[in-house]
């Protein structure tokens, strides 16, 4: 075998493309003159979770945006996105929460991230963010039955208008449609990191919780371990999008390494409460 055998290049080549990208987004930021470079990437934002309190910017500005959210609690904790209308604030939606029932027609279900593991683990997602108002809370409930947003976890978003806001999407592999009552994606998802673009097809909002699954376990066991918290997590959660409003899109990136994987929904029916995975959105995947 030769020293330039051409699969022996091939590391060097993406190695050296990765520094040229990495240059590149050094000068955009440097000189004005290649805005489009740095426009081209969507914006960042981090959101640290504790047990009980958000971490995380006053404002950032609208158009792509990457959210990665880091656990450094011990529970488990996502960070959804719910818009505000009608200039209603962070008040109005604590309010309402405090009455069972459906969201208020002002508060829209805007995604997010979906629980890393706890004690420092990361969950990545990107989708748009339009100008507004938001409300970034934790519905997640302790083993006391109390959801986070309750024990502090909810705290206001400004989103500003911003020339970059046309960013294009990132480029997905693999997509996945959320339906009442299923998750479909369009090919097996194979061992290795990828980027999946979720859209809610249905009428009503659906969410996306993966979870890798320990061995032996069953998807079904998860949410099943969620409503008490007794004894250890059946398996290990990387991520997903909170509640989405019919319609919307959002990418996951995450890493899957082999093994089985469990895909659910918690969110309570339109029509009868009860959470989605009681009407089928628990789906076990395996991925080789
Ligand atoms: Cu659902």
């Amino acid at each position: 075998m030769s020293l330039f055998d051409s699969r022996s290049l091939l590391p060097l080549v993406a190695l050296l493309a990765a520094c040229a990208t990495k240059d590149a987004s050094k000068s955009a930021n440097a000189s004005d003159s290649t805005t489009a470079v740095a426009a081209a990437k969507p914006h960042q934002m981090t959101v640290v979770a504790t047990d009980y309190k958000f971490d995380a910017p006053d404002e950032v500005p609208a158009g792509m945006m990457t959210i990665h959210l880091v656990d450094n609690g011990s529970e488990l904790h996502h960070v959804a996105f719910v818009k505000l209308n009608d200039g209603k604030s962070v008040t109005d939606i604590e309010q309402a929460m405090k009455t069972n029932g459906p969201m208020p027609s002002w508060a829209v279900d805007y995604g997010g991230v979906n629980p890393p593991h706890p004690g420092g683990g990361m969950a990545t997602t990107t989708q748009m963010l339009e100008p507004g108002n938001y409300a970034l809370m934790c519905f997640v409930p302790s083993a006391d039955g109390v959801p986070h947003f309750a024990k502090g976890m909810v705290r206001p978003l400004t989103v500003t208008a911003s020339k970059d806001a046309s960013t294009p999407a990132p480029v997905a592999d693999i997509d996945m449609t959320l339906n009442n009552y299923s998750f479909t994606t369009s090919k097996p998802i194979t061992a290795g990191r990828h980027t999946i673009k979720i859209e809610n097809a249905a009428s009503q909002s659906h969410e996306l919780v993966i979870a890798r699954l320990a061995p032996g376990k069953k998807a079904e066991d998860l949410p099943a371990w969620v409503e008490k918290q007794v004894g250890p997590p059946p398996g290990e959660p990387i991520g997903g999008v909170p509640a989405m409003t019919k319609g919307a899109t959002a990418f996951v990136t995450a890493d899957f390494t082999p093994g089985d994987y469990a895909f659910v929904c918690f969110l309570p029916d339109a029509k009868d409460g009860k959470p989605h995975f009681t009407h089928g959105m628990v789906k076990q995947v395996h991925v080789e």
